[in-house]
């Protein structure tokens, strides 16, 4: 760790309530920009809001306000404004003329989280794409806002890379890394075409930042991922296998945390990271029921669902932190779910049954079969490309007596209806 990285810095937060966002929205959004602050490493000296009718076109808030900030910002020796929307190149420009300190908003913090996190190739050229993008229109003449702040928070570039502040060569780097992104995505939807093939069901898990997705994507394929009590922890999907009570296997995938207000400029850089959503088979959504803004977070993944065509796949709720919720938590009505927490190890196995008897009841169909002992190698295929129920072998006409559940497509079916 450089030193940079130890020295955290030290953040006014910066918010501008306007008439259609209600109290408890607007402050469920500033804590968000608080906690989102702390997983930049920074620390959060006080916030600053206001209530107006519109957001001030020139400096966002008001005229008094930036006084009142800018003699604030000396008083706390703070070392960067953070406001809570996205910021105008012209709105950034008149602040920075108005009060000499560095300054970010909302949509170069969550880049920056983003920048930090990306582990997978796909994943750091998107977000230095989001960068970049964001960061051409802001570029004042030469001079440039960024290239002011020198390092920290809001310039950092994926795998610690400084980010590119001239113009020409911004150009250049987003053309060079459009490039290179087609080739990576062709690689990756010709490896889940193949995935698909093999006939394997994919599960994807979905939800709210800090849901506990990674938690349960280790505790269910009980492999290694990064779990941390940050926001945005995962930022590639990753996909394992799992293994179902019965002995079935499919496919798991952790994916990028949802956060309402994404800035425009991710959901479209995010776009192809959550495609893996849309090839699911079944959606295991998880919400943090000790989160104050359950419901919100309920209806923001749901709406990016949407958004992404992905809202027909059946879904299976599961509300985490059942060993925090909320005294007065109410599941959501209509859906399927169930409750558990990664804290109490039972659990692991309720959720995998859970996610059992769901797969059973909206993508498989039971069957029987009576299959002879000497067929060696179908046996063994039906032990691990179905969810075997009964397995019994039977001396008198030495068969197996076999029940269980397949997926109707399954090039299995065929083999099996011979001894049906
Ligand atoms: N108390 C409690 N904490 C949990 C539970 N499940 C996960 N956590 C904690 O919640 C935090 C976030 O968990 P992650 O698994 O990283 O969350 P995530 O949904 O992957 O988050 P992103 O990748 O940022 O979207 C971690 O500190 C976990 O230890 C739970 O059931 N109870
Ligand atoms: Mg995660």
């Amino acid at each position: 760790m450089n030193e940079q990285e130890t020295r955290q810095e030290k953040a006014i937060l910066v918010g501008c309530q306007l008439p259609h966002i209600t109290d408890e929205h607007f402050e469920n959004s500033m804590e968000e920009l608080a906690s989102l602050t702390k997983t930049a490493d920074g620390k959060v000296l006080t916030s600053v809001t206001q209530k107006r009718n519109r957001a001030d076109a020139a400096t966002y808030i008001g005229k008094g306000k930036v006084e009142e900030l800018k003699a604030l910002v000396e008083e706390l020796e703070a070392d960067l404004l953070i406001f809570n929307d996205e910021l105008s190149p012209s709105q950034l420009k008149s602040l920075a003329t108005a009060i000499e300190v560095k300054m970010i908003d909302r949509t170069q913090l969550i880049l920056d989280i983003f920048a930090k996190r990306a582990r997978t190739r796909e994943g750091k050229l998107q977000i230095e794409l989001a960068q970049l993008q964001y960061a051409l229109p802001r570029l004042t003449g030469q001079g440039i806002n960024l290239s002011r702040q020198g390092g920290g928070i809001g310039a950092r570039g994926p795998g610690e890379t400084k980010l590119e502040t001239d113009r020409r060569h911004i150009r250049n780097r987003i053309h060079e890394i459009n490039t290179q992104l087609s080739t990576v995505i062709r690689h990756r939807s010709r490896y889940r075409e193949r995935r698909k093939k093999n006939g394997v069901l994919q599960i994807a898990l979905v939800g709210y930042t800090n849901a506990g997705k990674s938690t349960w994507f280790n505790r269910l394929t009980s492999a290694e991922s990064y779990e941390e009590d940050l926001l945005f922890a995962t930022l590639d999907p990753m996909t394992r296998k799992m293994v179902l009570p019965s002995g079935y296997s499919v496919l798991l995938s952790d994916t990028v945390g949802f956060i309402q207000d994404l800035p425009t400029t991710l959901i479209a850089a995010f776009r192809s990271t959550l495609e893996e959503v849309k090839e699911a088979d079944l959606i295991l959504h998880l919400i943090d029921s000790s989160n104050e803004d359950y419901v919100g977070h309920e209806k923001t993944v749901l709406r990016l669902l949407e958004e992404l065509e992905a809202d027909d796949i059946p879904m299976l709720t599961a509300y985490n932190k059942r060993d925090q919720k909320l005294p007065d938590f109410i599941p959501s009505a209509g859906r399927d779910h169930i409750m558990v927490s990664a804290k109490f190890e039972e659990d692991a196995e309720t959720f995998k049954e859970a996610i059992q008897r769901y797969l059973r009841q909206e993508l498989l169909t039971s069957f029987e079969a009576h299959v002879p002992a000497s067929e060696g190698k179908l046996l063994s295929r039906i032990k691990s490309e179905t969810m075997v129920d009964r397995f019994y072998f039977n001396e008198e006409n030495e068969r197996y007596d076999i029940s269980g559940y397949v997926q109707e497509e399954q090039s299995i079916i065929g083999e099996l209806k011979k001894y049906m």
